[in-house]
């Protein structure tokens, strides 16, 4: 599965071709996993290219480099701006963008004062998360055994790398045991979400999702969702969630930058209602679809669009 390359990747203020894009191996960030990142999508719309909630993402890596008190050499708006111009330089129309903040190379050792905090913004293509049929005809998943990360050990608000290393766990289970994606639980027993998604049950009719406290990424597409929800009239509650409530659900999705809004037709093997995608999950589809392709107004400016050049600041 090897990734399809774009041109150039932006690294602390420079374009760099792709192939050059490297760090040394005595970065911090490769010994103790001391990153904070995001990911963003940018869909091909009738005026042109368009990032979905870029500010939120990017307001989203400066709480994350926060709580990490990573001091980002870079203001919030250079790093939109370095999205931007990441798709415009490449000459992409959709494509995935992954801004990435990290420890970078000084020294080896645990303690990270004194290392320099170093940016990258890469951007290209990337398909369906979960498969080429998961977004029709939904996913198999299971819960898996390992847990989320309880609140006092790694904070979940904050989108670094290291809890990644809990989320690899959670999905090469999955993946072993024949399941496109696995849901994991908090320390506490209840739903958390998935490896890389967050988790929304369509229970008669009303929609919920975890809340906060059970060891959730606040996913952008998970606000997306609870917004687009109300919008369409349905009730929609955060709500903590036994692993039992899945099996007795009517529909079940995931929602993700990169899984989008999938649905999830099995649980355990169980099926999810009569094990087709639902009315509710479709609908939900079809209004976020709607939205981040441009094809209704964005009437929540959602949308920034790309710039056909480069700022004169950012060539290389
Ligand atoms: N929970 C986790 C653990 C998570 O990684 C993501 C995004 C979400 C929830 C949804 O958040 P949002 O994208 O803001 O709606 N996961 C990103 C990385 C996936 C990857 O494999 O890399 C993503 O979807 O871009």
């Amino acid at each position: 599965m090897a990734m399809t390359k774009s041109e150039k990747i932006w690294m602390n203020g420079q374009f760099v071709p792709w192939d050059d894009a490297k760090v040394h191996v005595l970065s911090h960030v490769l010994h103790y996993g001391s990153s904070v990142f995001e990911g963003i999508r940018c869909y091909a719309t009738k005026q042109g290219p368009a990032i979905f909630r870029l500010g939120e993402h990017i307001e989203r890596l400066a709480y994350s480099s926060k709580i990490y008190r990573m001091k980002v050499p870079f203001s919030s708006e250079q790093i939109e701006r370095a999205c931007l111009d990441t798709v415009a330089v490449n000459g992409l129309q959709e494509c995935y963008i992954r801004p990435l903040v990290y420890r970078g190379y000084a020294h080896v050792g645990v303690n990270p004062v004194g290392t320099p905090i170093d940016v990258m913004v890469a951007a290209y293509p990337w398909g369906k998360y979960l498969g080429d049929d998961a977004l029709t005809k939904g996913v198999s998943v299971k819960i898996g055994t390992w847990a989320r990360m309880a609140p006092n050990t790694l904070p979940a608000m904050a989108k670094a790398g290291g809890n990644y290393l809990n989320s690899q766990l959670l999905k090469l289970e999955a993946v072993e045991d024949g399941y496109a994606e696995a849901i994991a639980l908090d320390t506490n027993g209840y739903i958390s979400e998935g490896s890389g998604e967050n988790l929304f049950v369509v229970m008669k009719g009303e929609l919920v999702t975890p809340p906060m406290h059970n060891s959730i990424l606040a996913g952008i597409t998970r606000d997306t969702v609870l917004r687009l929800a109300r919008e369409l009239g349905y009730s929609v509650r955060e709500m903590v969630m036994p692993r039992e409530l899945l099996y007795v659900a009517d529909e079940v999705f995931f929602t993700g930058t990169a899984v989008e809004v999938t649905p999830v037709t099995a649980v355990d093997r169980l099926p999810v209602g009569n094990g087709e995608v639902g009315p509710v999950t479709r609908a939900i589809q079809n209004a976020f679809f709607g939205i981040v392709k441009g094809e209704v107004p964005d009437r929540h400016g959602w949308l920034t669009r790309v710039p056909r050049s480069v700022a004169a600041s950012a060539k290389a």
